[in-house]
């Protein structure tokens, strides 16, 4: 049915960015066109609601994949070096203790292969997770197991772009604890449901938004460890627990105990907190780090530097991007702070006190769902790529923060794309964490929505936002792709891009 809308919707998009006197110009370059605006276009039914979303048609499929959340030792930079600044770096400066997604063979027997084709999971190593792919109409089925052994903190998956109901969202709530998907143990599993709508067309992130953590080696507050008592679900009371790094692990579902604290009796009992028990709760609750009124203003974020307080007001902004600097380097090439600043900052806006929202997904714990239809181009070559970055507020164990693409940082560290001339390429890229950056791949253009007639080398992408670029491979050349934030792109936001004749 949507077969038949498909080229006048194309057409009157072409119109919309060119003119119609060009279009039997260009012709030969729709097909590779972004496929959401032609989609958007040719959606609603003549003299229909122009609100309506186009309705869900189930084929009768079901995508099931077979995921674990797993923690393990990952050096972001291998080759220890920065290739465009000259910068060595040893393996203890850029390694800490990741979370990423693996696919797995039903009931998580063997980790799948990995598949770098234009319709593979990708490489499977855990950052990004596996690229999780259906087609409209499909349903999705994860079967998502919770194996961080390390950190051992409760964990989920939330969907963007798909369809879900809202126990399948994955996302956590202080007054809404209750939902399985949200907060799953470790050592537990769920299984989300998703729906693949004709409006789920696109790429889209997927991530972990369970409850929000202590980073360990922080300096949580006695009232934090308090919190670290309930609403801990699943990662309370682990048998085997050990290490340093446990410590901090201090899991702040203590937050919802606001609403509920009949239910945590031994709120009573965490002698740090005597006496601030009985004090009034906040109206409104939810502000663990005052809520026992033991949080000191000097443990706001990253509390061992000290630089929170004096930080003016963009520094949150700057939050990760600053501390990209390693120590003693680049502060004053670019002028921005010096190396101590770790970019807590950032940690006051990402939670309250020493927590941090979302920090599975800073740790490594997302990936791309890509949702194709009979409409989307197929191509020879396909680059999935994630913009992230990490401060030493959530990996205190880095010499500097990182911004990384999948997981690494640095040319020839971050992934090495290859293409030859003629090739149709596509970049899938979605972005998670503190920053907005601008992607720009040296020597190429690309059909956008932005830019003279659309044609543009840089595209602006925050947080859980994404970038299809489309293109016929042209140039060939030792190229190299980055993030256009200059100090994004000197703390490891670079890669390489070949393409041969
Ligand atoms: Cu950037």
């Amino acid at each position: 049915m949507r077969e038949e809308n498909r080229e006048p919707g194309r057409r009157s998009l072409i119109r919309g960015l060119v003119g119609g006197g060009t279009v039997a110009a260009l012709t030969g370059s729709t097909a590779l066109l972004p496929p959401p605006v032609a989609r958007a276009d040719s959606s609603p039914a003549p003299g229909g609601d122009p609100f309506a979303l186009p309705r869900f048609e189930p084929n009768g499929r079901v995508r099931e994949f077979w995921v674990q959340a797993e923690s393990f030792q990952h050096n972001a930079v291998p080759n220890g070096t920065d290739a465009m600044m000259g910068r060595p770096f040893t393996p203890e400066q850029t390694t800490f203790w990741a979370l990423g997604y693996r696919a797995y063979t039903p009931d998580w027997g063997s980790p799948l292969d990995p598949d770098l084709g234009p319709n593979g999971i990708g490489a499977n190593s855990g950052i990004p997770g596996p690229v999780l792919r259906a087609e409209a109409g499909d349903v999705i089925r994860v079967h998502f197991r919770n194996n961080d052994e390390h950190y051992r903190w409760p964990h989920s998956m939330h969907p963007h772009g798909v369809v879900y109901d809202r126990d399948n969202d994955g996302g956590w709530l202080a007054d809404d604890e209750k939902r399985a998907g949200s907060a799953v143990p470790y050592g537990e599993s769920f299984t989300y449901t998703w729906y693949c709508h004709p409006s789920s067309v696109g790429t889209w992130p997927y991530h972990d938004h369970s409850l929000p953590q202590t980073p360990p080696g922080a300096d949580p507050s006695p009232g934090a460890s308090a919190d670290t008592r309930h609403g801990a679900r699943g990662s309370r009371s682990q048998p085997g627990r050990s290490g340093p790094e446990q410590d901090g692990g201090a899991v702040h579902g203590g937050a919802a105990g606001n609403g509920d604290t009949a239910g945590h009796t031994d709120a009573a009992g965490n002698g740090v907190v005597a006496g601030n028990q009985d004090r009034p709760r906040h109206p409104g609750g939810g502000h663990d780090g005052d809520h026992d009124g033991t949080q000191h203003p000097g443990h706001e974020g990253g509390q061992d530097d000290g630089q929170d307080g004096s930080q003016p007001a963009g520094g949150s902004q700057d939050g990760g991007t600053d501390d990209a600097q390693p120590p003693g380097h680049g502060g004053q090439d670019d002028g921005h702070g010096t190396g101590q600043d770790d970019g807590t900052a950032g940690g006051q806006d990402a939670g309250h006190g020493s927590m941090v929202m979302e920090i599975g997904a800073e740790l490594g714990l997302f990936g791309i769902l890509v949702v194709t239809d009979q409409q989307t181009p197929a191509v020879d070559r396909e680059f999935v790529i994630f913009l992230h970055d990490l401060n030493r507020r959530s990996a205190r164990s880095l010499g500097q923060g990182l911004n990384m693409f999948n997981g690494r940082a640095f040319v020839d560290n971050t992934p090495t794309c290859t293409a030859k001339v003629g090739d149709r390429v596509r970049w899938r890229i979605a972005c998670l964490g503190e920053e907005f950056h601008v992607f720009h791949i040296h020597g190429h253009r690309w059909r956008s929505r932005q830019g003279y007639q659309g044609w543009v080398d840089s595209q602006i992408i925050g947080p859980s936002t994404t970038l299809t670029i489309e293109y016929t491979e042209d140039n060939p050349g030792d190229w190299i792709y980055h993030c256009h934030v200059t100090h994004h792109m000197t703390g490891g936001m670079v890669g390489r891009y070949l393409v041969t004749p």
